[in-house]
């Protein structure tokens, strides 16, 4: 008797050290046609939209043919939309047919699902995800179709869904399946269940989206879990389909004409180099994703009806919901309109935005300020201002993304300096001489939060006759006994020749701002570029800025809770050190690692985000936490004990 073969095959290729996948398939077959099949699985991992593989892995096990659960295809119908939203709706409307109620829930269910390689398995009440890995997924596997297989070497969407949700639609406490394809040019996705059979719906995404993604709704008993995941990972299932004629004419005049277009698709779709990108991103772990809250700011957040711990936000001292900023908003809102109308030089300048810049110019003890509408143009518009393709520009090595555009952008040679290194810079300084030049450096780093070494950095700016900068986005408000920054943390009275902050972390509202002499602001009100063309900050955020300074100003003591706070967390962490700041950086290296912690963390109630590349250096992933103000001991004290365990995991 002939054998029966499970064939795999998985393409990979090596990016950067990592493998990135390229195609993946499998077949359920019998031995005399194993060798055809393979040929074509080959031919479909090297014609590919994502790139040639440089790994291409095939595999055949023999199945026991007794065990083989033989299952009937679900019957198919079709819904054509009229676009993405009746689609979607339409999706809704299926599942709620089933007692499954996604409502506003469906985009943020799809967008965990893209995340993973194989399905997202969720409970069908609560949604709360049930794997255990969140990067991989569940994948269904050991599944085909009974018959005589006229294979292809592409893929068919069609047969092998049609296929795979058949095998779900049968696992134990499975009761419901949700596919969008993630391919670019495949708009069409399903709906599956036993009772509603497969449902395709068109379209459920717009051409030349490369997100997909796949759910499966449990709702079966917990303990049973481990039963379901069995079934569909190595269950072997043939599938009956019923009219096996009709379904293989489809199969092969589709196979022909597919062939030909997709080949031509490969190498013309203007979207392939995006969704190779994409997938790129996704194999190495460092795809991002929204993850929308239901509720503002506050030492606790809330995300649909659970309720966190937020141990990541630049809202240091809690003013960002204070019921007086939001008074003085809502004030200004009604007063003035919702928008600004223009920009600064046009139309858009309020008798708000200048008492702002005076009252921040009064708050650094500068002679000047000018507002920007967000901290990152204010480090563009300034850096891109002062300096020009003849000049030199001398940055530390892990300044903020706005620095780093801001001296691609002025033209200038950009001379890198070793993090936080005064003997570096002064070595930098001295092989590069310039007759005019910019030394810049975040006042505190942003990702790893410690803080500039101000006095030696302001002696060598001043010993070579260089323009100084130091950008305090994470330093208002949170540095120095009332906040003012990292001078007075310091004791200087004298600081940087350009200081620039931002009303959207400390201040608790948005926009950018530059401070120093009142030359300077002359000088960048005349030709900052992301000052000119931009709109002015609308009154509301304005307004609760102003607030924001005046509160800050008499409740001093809101920083002293920040820093106690920080020494506390740090102390209970017992990491090593105390940060200067309220940034505390827990390492984790590895990017899967800190993901897979993040996401245990926020399952047991910690809202902290895996800092990844870009944002570090890779492998140097880890757990950024900022500290608030309004942080009780008892939230610290939790927070460092499920720290602990999430890293002993
Ligand atoms: N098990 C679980 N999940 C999987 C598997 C698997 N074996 N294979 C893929 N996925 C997940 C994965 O996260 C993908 O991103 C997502 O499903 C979509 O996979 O009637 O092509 O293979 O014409 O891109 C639907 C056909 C086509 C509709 C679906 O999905 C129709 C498709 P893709
Ligand atoms: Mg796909």
């Amino acid at each position: 008797m002939s054998h029966l073969y499970n064939l795999r095959m998985r393409a990979d290729r090596t990016e950067h050290g990592r493998s990135i996948h390229i195609s993946g398939a499998e077949r359920i077959c019998q031995e005399k046609i194993l060798p055809d099949l393979a040929h074509d699985l080959c031919r479909r991992a090297l014609l590919h939209s994502r790139g040639k593989p440089d790994h291409l892995h095939i595999t055949a096990n023999v199945l026991d043919a007794q065990n083989i659960l033989h299952l009937p295809a679900l019957p198919v119908t079709s819904y054509e939309e009229k676009d993405v939203e009746s689609g979607l709706a339409r999706v809704q409307a299926l599942l709620a047919s089933l007692g499954i109620d996604v409502g506003c829930q469906l985009s943020s269910l799809l967008a965990q699902a893209r995340e993973k390689r194989g399905a997202l398995l969720v409970d069908a009440h609560s949604f709360t995800c049930l794997e255990k890995d969140p990067e991989r997924g569940v994948r269904a596997s050991c599944m085909d179709f009974q018959g005589t297989y006229r294979s292809v070497s592409k893929k068919e969407h069609f047969l092998e869904a049609l296929i795979l949700a058949s095998k779900v639609a049968h696992a134990p406490g499975i009761c419901a399946e949700l596919c969008v394809s993630d391919d670019p040019d495949y708009v069409t996705g399903y709906v599956a269940s036993q009772s509603l059979g497969y449902c395709r719906i068109s379209p459920l995404k717009p051409l030349g989206s490369p997100y997909g993604g796949r759910l499966f709704f449990y709702n079966g008993e917990k303990s049973d879990l481990e039963d379901c995941v069995r079934f569909l990972e190595t269950q072997p299932v043939l599938i009956d389909l019923p009219e096996e004629k009709g379904a293989q004419d489809v199969l092969g005049k589709k196979a022909e004409t597919s062939l030909t277009l997709t080949t031509e698709a490969q190498t013309t779709s203007k979207w392939a180099p995006l969704a190779q990108k994409l997938a790129s991103l996704r194999e190495q772990h460092l795809l991002r994703h929204l993850d929308p809250l239901t509720s503002g700011p506050g030492a606790y957040v809330e995300k649909n009806d659970e309720r966190y711990l937020l141990m990541s936000s630049n809202d240091y001292l809690g003013l960002a919901n204070d019921e007086r900023v939001k008074q003085r908003a809502a004030e200004a809102l009604m007063c003035y309109g919702t928008g600004s109308g223009g920009s600064r030089l046009t139309s858009g300048s309020l008798c708000l935005h200048t008492a702002l810049e005076e009252e921040l110019a009064r708050f650094k003890h500068k002679e000047a300020c000018l507002l920007f509408a967000t901290g990152y143009q204010a480090n563009v518009g300034t850096i891109q201002a002062l300096c020009g393709k003849d000049d030199v520009i001398f940055s530390d090595a892990l300044n903020h993304a706005s620095i780093i555009d801001g001296c691609r952008l002025s033209g200038a040679r950009i001379v890198v300096y070793a993090h936080n290194d005064m003997a570096d810079l002064e070595r930098k300084i001295r092989e590069n001489p310039a007759a005019h030049g910019l030394v810049v450096s975040d006042a505190v780093f942003s990702m790893d939060g410690d803080i500039l070494d101000f006095p030696a950095f302001l002696e060598i700016c001043r010993r070579h006759n260089l323009l100084s900068m130091v950008d305090e986005a994470h330093a208002t408000g949170v540095l120095g006994a009332t906040g003012r920054g990292i001078e007075e943390h310091f004791g200087l009275e004298d600081g940087a020749d350009v200081t620039i902050g931002t009303l959207s972390k400390a201040l608790g509202s948005e926009g950018g701002f530059v401070v120093g002499s009142a030359q300077l602001v002359d000088y960048l009100r005349n030709s900052a570029r992301s000052f000119i063309f931009s709109t002015s900050l609308s009154p509301a955020p304005v307004a609760a800025a102003l607030e924001a300074l005046h509160i800050l100003a008499c409740e001093s003591t809101r920083v002293t809770r920040l820093r106690d706070n920080t020494r506390y967390f740090c102390e209970t962490l017992a990491c090593g050190k105390v940060s200067p700041s309220a940034i505390v950086p827990v390492m984790v290296y590895d990017e899967r690692k800190a993901l897979r912690c993040a996401a245990w963390l926020r399952e047991h109630g910690i809202f902290v985000q895996a800092i990844r590349y870009p944002s570090v250096p890779r492998g140097q992933a880890r757990l950024r936490f900022a500290i608030r103000s309004d942080h009780t001991r008892e939230d610290l004290q939790r927070t460092c004990a499920l720290i602990a365990c999430a890293l002993g995991r």
